[in-house]
């Protein structure tokens, strides 16, 4: 094992704000990573705490509040509900989910607020703020809205313009108004906080500089942020709704939300040892410099993690930082971005209605956008089922279960000697079992995963290979001594497995009677199952995923998709310019190969010759075409699609095919032409 000595680790996720349902873009960002590592972290010994709860404050929430006519704490109430039984769905595990509008958490801001006062770190600035006289507020970030001084979009916001992404002022704004009732706001004068994080620029450089080992993507944004100048930032705002400046003179003025949310990471972690009693239990975690603070978040997040909060840490004093934050990509549905504002993306409360916890744990798991955006389909989560989880994963378990009680009266059978097979069998495990531990340590959740189901594949193999159908008949003991080799397994599988699979792991180990109590990751290469011992009830971990439970997804995601894509022209068909055409690269190809994908009733592989690549697609077209009718055909394909995949087989690209009813015809040329050749 090549397991340090154990560790304390404070491992947070980022809290979500409670004005919106969690999606699986969230699971699959910030949510499942740390759940997986807190698991892994656990069974190798180390001293884990795990925090989230909600962010109940910002200029989000207090707008949903005026426009749905309720109090604030009303929208809260719902989202944090629903987004805690959400993440109990999932079995993300913390030990506190807690909410930054507990007493608790404002006593906490407060302090850390008037601690970086006291030190003289704080300054304040009379800036010009946008007012409105019709409501008597001034407008803070997202009350506001108005023209991009950059792209020109007209629906920027105070903030941020989600067209171009820019961060803007509220000043910045061509045109403001007020995003409630519309008026034209005046400009009006008032006193804000601010943060001097240019005065933290040199040892936030110098510390970043320390992090070798962070995730490229989280190392370029910081760097790029540290080397354009960073800036002082106000930390309070004008509203009603959130953590009131604990000062003199400031009435009408919170705390910025980003400034005191991921305090609630702190709060959190009191609070949760005050619900044990033990109410000093948090400082070991915040204080000592043996404790590893990780923070799980999204992309979108780092600049908060990574440079603000470590600088207010420094600022403040006494605090441990970050040691690692380890930011992911995001994660789309079919090609396009998870968008409420949108009506896309698949929500947590929808999804645990239709999929079983392990199998939406392990379509994510294997989808992790760890360095890049990637691709969630419902086909991709029934593949990974049916072909992975149930194939390779849930037949090994099955039939060795199956084995063992009709051949063993159901026992798990002694055996007498081990054989070479069985000791290099073992030592693989062993192998894996350090290589899982190395990735999980470096949060390359996709590797381990990958590697893990490496050891089922080749359980199967030894299942195949020993041929225990055979030695029943021809050497019982020797039969003996494979099948308890491949309990072994199934025990080591529910080990290596368990933080992806927390359920599928307690299952297997129910069918063993092991112990689940004081299980350890290196139990996985030394096995604890009781020869001789009757086996539990076998159970099908992984039903299969039927075709019907996957297209009424698929149907519902692309209304939405349609829906966002039309553009407002309401003939539902949408014109577009010569330059979206342009962007769709069309070329011939030729079919060089073509088979039936097997399992699927209408898929079909082709391989393409395109000038002098080679391209593989998958088409839904095996209902109209046998895979010898197309072989040596010219067709048209999409040959910049973005690869997606099919029954888990990738597909480079698309065929373009005419559909009238039940009727289906591929696009041909008319006379030959050479594949490569550009349609336009
Ligand atoms: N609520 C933003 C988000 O959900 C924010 C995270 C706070 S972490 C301290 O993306
Ligand atoms: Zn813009």
């Amino acid at each position: 094992m090549p397991m340090q000595k154990n560790s304390r680790y404070l491992v947070t996720a980022a809290l979500p704000y409670a004005n919106s349902f969690t999606h699986i873009g969230h699971i699959a960002g910030a949510y499942l990573p740390p759940d997986i590592y807190v698991r892994y972290r656990r069974l190798a010994g180390d001293e884990v705490i795990f925090i989230c709860g909600s962010d109940e404050h910002g200029t989000a929430i207090e707008m949903a509040s005026i426009q749905e006519g309720v109090p604030p704490q009303q929208i809260i109430d719902r989202y944090h509900f629903a987004n805690k039984k959400g993440f109990d769905d999932l079995k993300i595990e913390f030990d506190i989910y807690s909410r930054t509008s507990n007493e608790e958490h404002h006593k906490t801001a407060k302090e850390f607020f008037l601690t970086l006062y006291e030190k003289g770190i704080l300054t304040q600035k009379t800036d010009k703020q946008l007012f409105s006289e019709k409501e008597n507020r001034f407008l803070a970030d997202r009350f506001v809205t108005g023209t991009c001084p950059v792209c020109g979009y007209e629906n920027a916001r105070g903030d941020e313009c989600e067209n171009c992404g820019s961060n803007l002022s509220p000043l910045e704004l061509i045109n403001p108004k007020s995003k409630i009732t519309g008026d034209t706001p005046v400009v009006k004068e008032s006193t804000h906080f601010y943060f001097p994080l240019a005065d933290f620029q040199q040892k936030l450089d110098e510390w970043i500089n320390t992090k070798t080992d962070w995730k490229q993507n989280v190392l370029n944004y910081c760097k790029g942020w540290l080397k354009t100048g960073l800036k002082d930032r106000a930390i309070t705002r004008d509203l009603d709704w959130g953590v009131k400046v604990p000062l003199k003179d400031n009435e009408g003025k919170v705390i910025y939300v980003w400034f005191e949310a991921p305090i609630g990471y702190i709060t959190a972690t009191k609070e949760l040892f005050q619900n044990k009693g033990d109410a000093e239990g948090w400082k070991k975690y915040w204080f000592d410099e043996n404790t590893k603070l990780i923070h799980f978040i999204g992309k979108d997040n780092i600049v908060f993690h990574a440079l603000i909060f470590p600088a207010m840490l420094m600022g403040h004093g006494d605090y441990i930082l970050p040691y690692n934050v380890p930011a992911n990509e995001f994660l789309n549905i079919g090609g396009l971005k998870q968008s409420k504002s949108r009506g896309t993306g698949i929500l947590v409360k929808d999804i645990v209605e239709k999929f079983s916890v392990d199998s939406i744990r392990y379509a994510l798991a294997a989808t992790l956008p760890e360095n890049r955006d990637t691709d969630f389909t419902w086909e991709d989560l029934q593949a990974r089922n049916n072909n992975e989880l149930a194939a390779i994963l849930g037949n090994f378990v099955n039939r060795t279960v199956v084995f063992a009680k009709n051949k063993f009266e159901n026992k798990i059978p002694v055996r007498s000697s081990d054989s070479t097979e069985s000791v290099e069998l073992f030592n693989y495990v062993r192998n894996q079992t350090t290589l899982i531990a190395q990735n999980l340590d470096a949060f390359k959740f996709k590797d381990a995963l990958s590697e893990a189901m490496n050891i089922a594949r080749n359980a199967n193999k030894y299942f195949n290979d020993t041929e225990p159908w055979k030695l029943i008949k021809s050497d019982k003991d020797k039969c003996a001594a494979v099948i308890n080799d491949c309990l072994r397994l199934c025990f080591s599988l529910a080990v290596v497995f368990r933080p992806f699979l927390p359920d599928a792991s307690d299952k297997i180990l129910k069918i063993l009677k092991s112990s689940i109590a004081d299980l350890k990751w290196d139990d996985a290469a030394n096995p604890k199952i009781n020869d001789g011992e009757e086996l539990g009830e076998n159970i099908i971990l992984f039903p299969i995923i039927e075709d019907e439970q996957i297209s009424k997804n698929v149907k519902t995601d692309s209304n939405e998709a349609a829906n966002t894509q039309s553009g407002g022209d309401d003939s539902g068909i949408g014109l577009i310019t010569i330059d979206d055409f342009k962007k769709v690269v069309l070329k011939i190809a030729e079919v060089l190969e073509c088979e039936n994908v097997p399992n699927s009733k209408k898929l079909l592989k082709l391989r393409l010759k395109v000038g002098d690549k080679e391209k593989q697609i998958v088409s839904g077209i095996s209902e109209h075409y046998r895979p010898e009718d197309l072989i040596g055909k010219s067709i048209v394909l999409v040959d910049n699609l973005k690869p997606s995949k099919l029954m888990g087989i990738e597909s480079q690209g698309m065929l373009l095919a005419a559909k009238l009813g039940k009727e289906l015809r591929i696009v041909t040329t008319d006379g030959a032409i050479d594949s490569g050749a550009e349609v336009n």
